[in-house]
């Protein structure tokens, strides 16, 4: 594991908004000495307290600065485990600058790095991997569901299943090795079945946490839902209803959507990426055969398909090429004579007619491709699920392993492999590259 280095480090905290706030951190052992020479106030500085004052800079007057609120925790109860400092002051660019130059200008200071103030919680242990990721998970979170999942991991459900999973596997390993330390009395500690029941209970949780990965992903990056059909049945006009804005180019031509166009909009608590599309027909010419290519793309793409009909286009007949679930849309009533009885809606986009009935549609498929998770665990990072595919393969050579009575100390060995896999969640047994790269996606003065 990487070494806390013993310098302080300083960096504003929040961005602010125009005339907000800026809270400025300053974390490491000389936190309190670097503030106390530039802060006046009649109230002495004590931990978990905040108190109101005047910054001193050497260069500018106490009215050419800025009124201030620092607050003082003493390691190690404070986020990063170390004496931290926080300075509230007003947002404006030139005082944030000012207050970190005379602050950088102080020994023993210098500015954090990018997640340094998060990793510095890890490395002090107040906070294990998978919550320090939850964090990064919770600021970039775009919906409720999102920020939910994020709750869940910070709230530490997947420590507690990791550790839970873990406690499993330090059972077995203390049977056997039990058994390796009374090897020369030929006592059976360690019958089959009480070694392999743990390990296929854990290989079963790894195979339901891994089938959550499908939904996790889309957590952070949207459903995605396309407007499939044929030229002029409405799709961009459909799109613009649904967002509730003029986005696409909605005209009486034939062929007018060329491009792909996409806008996120909010289901059931869920982003729903909803694309608009070109028409699929045999193209006329080289722009509208791309466009016809990205739709075909977007039907490979797709979680769920909306394939719009309208009485005045021809009937595509597309149905093996979509995969997903799909809603089909019969659009144009105000048009039609008579309705056919196969679709799922009847909707017109210029009255608005059926748009209800849609709606719902939508809110349900979203609702049908959500997973509760495992033990409220839902996996949403490509790294938790590498670990966990490499998890199930350890578990299955564990498995043989007792299988094919390899003796306790091979299946020992075999069992502190996946020990250590699983301790890569939560940072136990993390190289530090990955570490690196993990918290160097946080922003500065996270
Ligand atoms: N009467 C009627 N006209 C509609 C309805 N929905 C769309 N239109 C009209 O149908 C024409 C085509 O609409 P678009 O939304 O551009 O159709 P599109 O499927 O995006 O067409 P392409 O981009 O060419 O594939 C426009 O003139 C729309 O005003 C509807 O419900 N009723
Ligand atoms: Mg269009």
């Amino acid at each position: 594991m990487l070494p806390l280095d013993q310098e302080t480090i300083v960096a504003i905290s929040t961005p602010p908004g125009i005339g907000g706030l800026a809270v400025v951190r300053l974390s490491g052992p000389h936190a309190l000495e670097t503030i106390t020479p530039l802060f006046s106030s009649s109230e002495k500085l004590k931990p978990r307290y905040a108190a109101f004052g005047k910054l001193v800079h050497p260069s500018l007057s106490e009215d050419d600065f800025d009124d201030c609120i620092v607050t003082f925790f003493k390691g190690p109860h404070s986020v990063t485990g170390e004496d931290l400092v926080e300075i509230s002051i007003h947002g404006g660019a030139y005082l944030q600058h000012k207050l970190l130059e005379v602050l950088l200008r102080a020994p023993h200071v210098r500015a954090a790095g990018a997640g340094e103030f998060t990793f510095r919680s890890f490395l002090s242990g107040r906070i294990d991997l998978s919550r320090a990721e939850a964090v990064a998970d919770l600021i970039h979170a775009k919906d409720a569901a999102a920020h939910k999942n994020a709750r869940h991991q910070i709230r530490g459900n997947l420590r507690l299943l990791v550790e839970s999973m873990s406690d499993k596997l330090v059972q077995s390993l203390t049977i056997l090795e039990a058994e390796l330390d009374f090897s020369d009395q030929e006592i059976d500690f360690s019958p089959p079945e009480a070694l392999l029941a743990p390990l296929l209970e854990i290989s079963d949780t790894t195979e339901k946490l891994l089938e959550t990965y499908f939904y996790g992903r889309r957590l952070e990056e949207g459903f995605r839902v396309p407007l499939i059909g044929a030229p002029n049945s409405g799709k961009s006009s459909l799109f613009n209803l649904l967002l509730g804005q003029d986005r696409a180019i909605v005209t009486s031509q034939a062929g007018t959507t060329r491009d792909t166009i996409e806008k996120t909009m909010v289901v059931a608590g869920h982003s729903v990426v909803l694309v608009d599309t070109a028409g699929l027909r045999e193209a006329e010419d080289e722009a509208e055969l791309s466009g016809v290519d990205r739709s075909k793309e977007e039907i490979e793409r797709a979680d769920l398909t909306i394939i719009v009909h309208a009485p005045d286009t021809i009937d595509l007949n597309i149905d093996e090429l979509i995969n997903t679930p799909q809603i089909t849309v019969y659009n144009k009533v105000d048009l039609a004579k008579t309705l056919p009885d196969n679709k799922d809606v009847y909707l017109s986009c210029t009255t608005g007619e059926g748009l209800d009935a849609l709606k719902k549609q939508l809110y349900t498929h979203v609702i049908n491709m959500t997973n509760e998770g495992v033990g409220g665990v839902v996996l949403n990072s490509e790294r938790h699920r590498d670990v966990f595919l490499r998890l199930k393969e350890q578990l299955s050579v564990c498995v043989s392993a007792v299988n094919d009575d390899l003796g306790p100390e091979y299946i020992a060995s075999d069992i502190r492999l996946a020990l250590d896999i699983l301790g890569e969640i939560t940072g136990k047994t993390t190289p530090d590259d990955i570490l690196n790269q993990i918290f160097s996606g946080f922003c500065v003065g996270k």
